[in-house]
Order: structure tokens, then C-alpha cells, then sequence
């Protein structure tokens, strides 16, 4: 199952993500399939909408001290919701589907997570530093929420132009690589 990353600004990225209720074979292909896309792109965490399912599913992959990535820290997060959370801090985020941007974004230091494994067994995470952002950043995106719509009015004003920029250079370059 080759899969891609969708794109802001595509609509589907707005929408709400439902509640998986069945732990099976097929929920399990799409999780595996989602770790391949994840780590093919370079990403830390990856939410399901962002390959187009609009399902509660989210993969977080923070990288050691040593900035090394191993399936080993691979979390996989069905049905996750934030029970608690403490403090605040400030990350530069950016996101597979909206490459190429970073920007500052608040939000809470430490978080206490509920939500259900691969063969629905309900787990519980208290999470703070990289790995407490991610599962925000994620969290959000099961809510049809990306990291751009956090910014301030003129900030977001600002990404908007340097985006299309980006997108229509992105066009040219693709186009002149045509025979
Ligand atoms: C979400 O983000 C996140 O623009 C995961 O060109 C963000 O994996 C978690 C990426 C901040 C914690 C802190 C972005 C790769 C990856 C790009 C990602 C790009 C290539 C983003
Ligand atoms: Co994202």
C-alpha cells in the first residue's frame, strides 16, 4: 500500500476524525502502511487524515538523544484523549502537510493521555518535553486543526503568502522537468 501525504491547503485536513471501533487485520495494515509513509517522508508523528483517513489514529516517533529513529520508540495511539494537562511552552512545529514552514506555537508542557493500542487494550501515557508537543500537534489533527490555525492573524497572513510562493514554484519546477 504506497500512500501520500495530503497537502494543506486540501479540505480534507479539516475534517473531523472518527472513532475506530474495530481492532482488526485491516486496522493494522493502515497502521504499518502509516509508519512506512512517516518514515519515508521524514516525519516524527502522523496523524491517519494526513493519508486521507478520517480515522482516530495518530503514530508518534520521537527521535533519541542521538537524533536516531527506531521502530523500537514507535508509539501507535487509537481513540487518544487528553485527561490532564499542566504548564505551557513554546516549540518551533512544522508538518508533513505543510512542508517546508515552521513556526512557534504554545501549548501545554506535560499531558496525561488516554487512548487504546493496536489490539484495543486502553493504555495511559503521561508525556512531557518533544514527545507531549507531538501528541498535540496530532491530537489536533484527529479535530481538523493544523498547527497554521494557531497563529496570530498577521502571522497566518504571512504563511499564507510565503506558502503560495512556495506551491508556485514548486509548479514551475515540476513543469520545466517534463520531456
Ligand atoms: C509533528 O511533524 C510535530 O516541513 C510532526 O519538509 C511537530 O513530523 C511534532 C516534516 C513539531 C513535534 C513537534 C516537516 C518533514 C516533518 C517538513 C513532522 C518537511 C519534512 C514534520
Ligand atoms: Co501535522
Amino acid at each position: 500500500m504506497k500512500l501520500t501525504i495530503v497537502e494543506y491547503p486540501n479540505k480534507r485536513l479539516k475534517e473531523k476524525s472518527k472513532l475506530v471501533e474495530k481492532f482488526d487485520g485491516e486496522l493494522h495494515k493502515l497502521l504499518d502502511a502509516m509508519y512506512e509513509s512517516m518514515i519515508s517522508s521524514s516525519g516524527i508523528g502522523l496523524a491517519a487524515i494526513q493519508i486521507g483517513y478520517a480515522k482516530q489514529i495518530l503514530l508518534l516517533n520521537i527521535p533519541d538523544e542521538n537524533d536516531a529513529q527506531s521502530r523500537d520508540a514507535l508509539i501507535e495511539m487509537i481513540n487518544p484523549v487528553i485527561i490532564e494537562s499542566l504548564g505551557e511552552t513554546i516549540y518551533q512545529e512544522g508538518c508533513l502537510s505543510v512542508p517546508s514552514f515552521y513556526e512557534d506555537i504554545n501549548r501545554f508542557e506535560k499531558v496525561s493521555v488516554n487512548y487504546q493500542d493496536r489490539d484495543g487494550n486502553t493504555k495511559n501515557i503521561e508525556a512531557d518535553g518533544l514527545l507531549s508537543i507531538a501528541i498535540q500537534h496530532e491530537i489536533d489533527h484527529l479535530n481538523g486543526i493544523l498547527f497554521i490555525d494557531k497563529l496570530s492573524y498577521s502571522r497566518r497572513k504571512k504563511f499564507e503568502k510565503e506558502y503560495k510562493k512556495m506551491l508556485k514554484e514548486k509548479k514551475i519546477s515540476k513543469n520545466s522537468t517534463k520531456e
